[in-house]
């Protein structure tokens, strides 16, 4: 069977049936008897920002008692390039303490998630979004999601150049249907017809997968650029402003354990666009991947497998046709660095920007440690800038006029929050996992900071405890943390059991390669700890351990993501 004449995936026929993602959503939610809604809905509702998901922690003892799964949603916000107001940040707090599970989750992609929200809360929460002047439209689902973009506070003027080319992308491609309006607001019922041009865009079936937009200004790449379907690099011109960008697509994490048709892949870059051409180049990348893209197959329906199929020349011609922009040679650029930079940096208009370290992106109060909630709290309260949450799972207290320096760093020191960690631990980044994702096969958020701790201690044991190393880990291959660009990565395979990559590049632009499979916690640390010692022995001056590893012959390197399986034989054992 050729392409064309394979079954649409499943999901194809409920957006179709969908009228545009109302679905039998406004009627599940008067359900009474049950914390879930049908599994139809279960896919359009990711399109309006949320997931069903049950406390995987009370799954067997709930089965056991014949209880119905402990069903909750979990809501993504959508807040391009991160940023948003103190008053925003009370709000959303208000929402986790109120109607979730008092915590929340800053994630990789610069924004908030709230976990724990029962059914019956669904429609006070969303208003209360609402009013806070934020949305949920379009945070998951196969659409254009949270467009990212560079935090980097130092060069405020660029910062903003950059952030609004992120915004003006993000609400081009923003889902028009009314449906969300409609089914979380009491909006006015819209009657359209399927004659009617309700997504102009997207049509009837939106995109074959989801689809993620960043912008970078180098030499940092802490917003991971070559992971994502689109990437702007920006290119500035001798004033110091941004001139235009070059264009990157087909970067991705996700793929199966033991199905080597699937892989993660590093975008390539395309070509250059000026600063004004951006948007129309956004759109047609997302028309060709929705025309082009495999809509029989979600393991093969990202971007990065149709420049894979169609090549990229093909690819650019048809953007280049579409867009009417001809895309000029790429132009130089370095990344240094994929780091948040942590502690007060001061930017060009003489404002403070004070990063600091969220342990994976968790807000919430820790008995005896950092007081998340209660600090940032009190910080929003007194704030006149704004927050900027960074890829890295972090946030930046931003825009301090200097007179509030010393009342931030005040109300930071009360309430314990960090400002900095061990190199090794402030390059690490965990997925959630375990207990509310769905798909984790193994821990990461709640089994992360203990594996640093003891890779901590071996680093040290071989003085290497000024080292920045790049650690990540996912609970399963999808690769919400990124962990194939990781210069030591875990990605769970069964509860407690990891594979480990090795070989990724500091500055995010090389992925890694599979090193050891099936590692528990003491196979990690004798797997590790030997990789070390030869680094310590036998590195170059200033070499990165992922570059380390594949020049002492530990992993062969990788190149885009096509060769992300073939291991070509370098495997050296410590
Ligand atoms: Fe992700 C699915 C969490 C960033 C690749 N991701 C999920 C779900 C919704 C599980 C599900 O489908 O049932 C997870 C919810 C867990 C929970 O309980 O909260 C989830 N992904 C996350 C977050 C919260 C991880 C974090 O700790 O921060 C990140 C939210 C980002 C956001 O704000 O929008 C998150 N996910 C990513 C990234 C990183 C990125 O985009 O830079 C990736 C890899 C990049 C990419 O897309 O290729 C990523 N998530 C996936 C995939 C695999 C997609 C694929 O192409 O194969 C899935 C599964 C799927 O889509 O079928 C997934
Ligand atoms: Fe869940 Fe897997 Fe994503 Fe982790 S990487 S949040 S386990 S889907």
């Amino acid at each position: 069977m050729t392409t064309a004449t394979k079954e649409l995936a499943r999901n194809e026929h409920i957006k179709d049936a969908s009228r545009y993602l109302r679905g039998t959503l406004a009627e599940g939610l008067q359900q009474e008897i049950t914390g879930a809604i049908v599994e139809d809905d279960q896919q359009l509702v990711k399109f309006h920002g949320m997931y069903l998901q049950d406390d995987r922690d009370l799954r067997a003892e709930r089965g056991k008692k014949k209880m119905e799964k402990a069903f909750s949603f979990m809501i993504r916000l959508r807040i391009p390039g991160g940023v948003c107001t103190p008053q925003q940040f009370l709000q959303v707090q208000h929402i986790a303490q109120v109607y979730g599970n008092d915590t929340m989750r800053l994630t990789t992609r610069q924004t908030f998630q709230l976990h724990g929200i029962i059914k019956s809360n669904l429609k006070a929460t969303m208003r209360e979004i609402d009013d806070a002047l934020l949305t949920t439209i379009a945070a998951c689902g196969d659409v254009n999601r949270n467009v990212m973009s560079v935090t980097n506070p130092l060069q405020s003027r660029v910062h903003a150049q950059a952030y609004e080319t992120g915004k003006a992308i993000s609400d081009h491609l923003i889902p028009e249907t009314t449906a969300y309006r409609e089914i979380w607001l009491d909006g006015e019922k819209i009657v359209g017809s399927d004659e009617e041009v309700v997504e102009p865009i997207y049509g009837k079936t939106y995109l074959p997968r989801k689809f993620k937009v960043v912008i970078a200004v180098p030499p940092s790449n802490e917003v991971d650029v070559f992971a994502h379907d689109l990437g702007y690099i920006a290119i500035l011109n001798e004033d110091g402003n941004i001139e235009g960008y070059n264009v990157t697509v087909g970067g991705g994490m996700g793929m199966t354990h033991g199905q080597p048709e699937t892989y993660p892949r590093t975008a390539d870059v395309m070509g250059y666009c000026k600063f004004d051409e951006t948007v129309k180049i956004a759109e047609a990348v997302l028309t060709v991947q929705r025309d082009w893209g495999d809509r029989t197959n979600r393991a093969h329906a990202r971007l990065k497998y149709t420049i894979e199929d169609r090549g990229l020349d093909a690819f650019r011609a048809e953007v280049e046709k579409r867009s009417g922009v001809k895309l000029d040679a790429p132009k130089p650029y370095i990344f240094d660095s994929m780091s948040d930079r942590y502690g007060w940096t001061e930017s060009e208009n003489g404002n403070g920007h004070l990063t600091l370290f969220v342990q994976n992106g968790r807000i919430r109060d820790i008995p005896g440690g950092p007081q998340w909630m209660t600090g940032l709290k009190k910080i929003a309260e007194t704030l006149q800038g704004e927050f900027r949450l960074t890829a890295n799972q972090n946030i930046i207290i931003s825009n301090v006029q200097p007179d509030q320096h010393w009342d931030m760093d005040k109300l930071v020191a009360q309430y314990k929050l960090t400002r900095d960690a061990s190199p090794v631990r402030k390059n690490s980044m965990a997925c959630v996992a375990l207990p509310t994702c769905g798909l984790a096969l193994a821990e990461s958020e709640r089994y992360l900071p203990d594996l640093i701790t003891e890779i901590e201690e071996r680093l040290a044991s071989h003085g290497l405890t000024d080292n920045e190393i790049v650690i990540r880990m996912t609970g399963c291959p999808n690769g919400c943390a990124r962990p194939y660009l990781a210069e030591i990565g875990f990605v769970g395979k069964t509860p407690g059991k990891y594979n480990m990559y090795l070989g990724a590049a500091f500055d995010g632009s090389r992925l890694s390669k599979l090193y050891a499979e099936d590692l528990d916690h003491k196979g990690i640390v004798a797997t590790l700890d030997p990789i070390f010692a030869a680094y310590k022995n036998e590195r170059q001056e200033g070499e990165h351990f992922g570059d380390f590893t594949i020049r002492a012959g530990f992993v062969a390197p990788t190149s885009n993501g096509a060769d992300f399986h073939v291991n070509t034989g370098a495997k050296r054992t410590a």
